[in-house]
């Protein structure tokens, strides 16, 4: 490990001179997504501190709509955060998805194929769930904390500097938690000689749109159609959440509601689309699709988690249940080392993580491959895509495996 190393973010304006505010936690954590905030909710819980220092304002954090499927062991998790309540009041227990290739349709049945179920609650609203558990707790969040730069982190006293409301500020701590997401300034902190990169960037994007209209189904429709992929999710009995694959040029702007749905019922038929309750969205956004894993996820007292250290495609909804899990490796491996003096659980973060992290890359990347249609797809390809779906379609094996991934492979 190198010694004491300074890497502040290029952008920041602090002198040596400077005058800094200086404080002192146990963990200082990165980022108020849900890995940030679950994490220190569940530290919290085990008598553990931390300060959370996240770049943006709370409405922002709370503005972003992502993910919507909560794997059993992600639902666990928030039960042990002690976050459940509205989630299990207000959630849809999903006990199936449909798969439609051009006009046949095949239903993955968690249920009779493995036992279980997925819960379809969102992302904002577990954000917002467990930034209200924190306040309630009297948590230290720093919202639109700027210029957050990381100082000797493989050191025995790793710290954090930050600017708030022009002030610069300094927290000494024992471990820091990069929980900043793909665009952080955790992961940007290590030497390229250190970190391998591993990524497959998708040749496509996903315009996503919330709208206020009943859900086209009771379950979520993944479609592959020679046209492109269409999802349609939901967020509860009254909000949808549909996408549809779309070029990486494509602008927002582009998409007028009336282009979106009239895509939508092209890709889905005219079957399903018969049933589609359309009208104006409520939000409106593309996201690129990209396989990306950094590694190792510890350097010295630095733990990456969640979307710093890997980002999947949303095919298979495995990008906050994989958050989800690092969190609990991290947390348990720090309750090791307070509680009990043992170091073991955090010398293994990485490697704990990774195992889990690449087979959610696997399934990710198999079934957007699956699913889409790609620029260079010839006859052949879609020959193979439409064999595989045959296989799936009739074999009990072959769901088997779809639905033990999508369920989520055990933390
Ligand atoms: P986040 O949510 O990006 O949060 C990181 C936070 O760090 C802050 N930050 C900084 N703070 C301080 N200083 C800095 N220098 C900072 N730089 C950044 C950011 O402002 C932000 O608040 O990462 P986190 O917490 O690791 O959570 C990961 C999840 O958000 C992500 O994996 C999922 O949303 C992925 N995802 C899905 N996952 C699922 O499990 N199921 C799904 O159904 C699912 N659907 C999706 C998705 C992601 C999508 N998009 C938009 C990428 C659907 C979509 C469309
Ligand atoms: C969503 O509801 O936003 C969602 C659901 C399933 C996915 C991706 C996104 O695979």
């Amino acid at each position: 490990m190198a010694g004491l190393s300074v890497h502040p973010v290029v952008s920041g304006r602090a002198s040596a001179q400077e005058k800094r505010l200086k404080t002192r936690t146990q963990v200082v954590i990165i980022g108020a997504g849900p890995s940030g905030l679950l994490l220190s909710q569940l530290l919290h819980l085990r008598g553990i501190e931390s300060v959370v220092l996240e770049r943006q304002s709370r409405e922002y954090v709370l503005s972003r709509v992502r993910a919507g499927v909560l794997e059993q062991a992600t639902v666990a998790l928030l039960e042990q955060a002690q976050v459940g309540a509205r989630m299990r009041r207000e959630g849809l227990v999903h006990e199936g998805v449909l798969l439609q290739f051009d006009s046949r349709v095949h239903r993955i049945d968690f249920r009779d194929l493995v036992g279980s179920s997925v819960m379809v609650y969102g992302q904002t609203e577990v954000t917002r769930d467990l930034m209200n558990a924190r306040d309630a707790a009297g948590g230290q969040l720093v919202y639109e904390a700027q210029e957050v730069a990381l100082l000797d982190y493989e050191s025995e006293r790793p710290r954090v500097s930050y600017r708030k409301d022009g002030q610069l500020h300094e927290i000494e701590c024992d471990y820091i938690a990069g929980c900043d997401g793909f665009h952080g300034v955790c992961r940007a902190s290590i030497p390229a000689d250190r970190i391998a990169l591993f990524e497959r960037v998708y040749p496509f994007g996903w315009l996503g749109i919330l709208s206020r209209t009943r859900p086209l189904d009771e379950e979520l429709i993944y479609t592959s159609h020679s046209r492109g992929f269409a999802l349609a999710s939901m967020r509860s009995h009254a909000v949808s959440r549909y996408y549809v694959q779309c070029s990486l040029d494509d602008k927002v702007e582009q998409w007028s509601d009336d282009r979106f749905w009239e895509e939508f019922s092209l890709r889905v038929g005219p079957e399903i689309s018969a049933r589609l309750e359309t009208g104006p969205s409520i939000e409106k956004s593309i996201a690129p699709l990209r396989s990306f894993v950094a590694e190792p996820m510890r350097f010295g007292n630095l733990f990456l988690v969640g979307d710093a250290a890997h980002i999947v495609p949303p095919t298979g909804a495995k990008g906050l249940n994989l958050a989800a899990s690092d969190v609990g490796y991290l947390c348990r491996a720090l309750v090791d080392r307070y509680q009990h003096h043992r170091h073991e659980a955090l010398a293994a973060y990485s490697e704990t993580a990774l195992r889990r992290i690449w087979r959610a890359e696997r399934f990710s990347w198999w079934m957007t491959s699956l699913m889409h249609r790609f620029p260079e797809t010839t006859g052949f390809d879609r020959r193979v895509q439409v064999a595989e779906f045959d296989y799936l379609a009739g074999s009990r094996a072959a769901s088997t495996a779809l639905a033990e991934n999508y369920i989520g492979l055990p933390h």
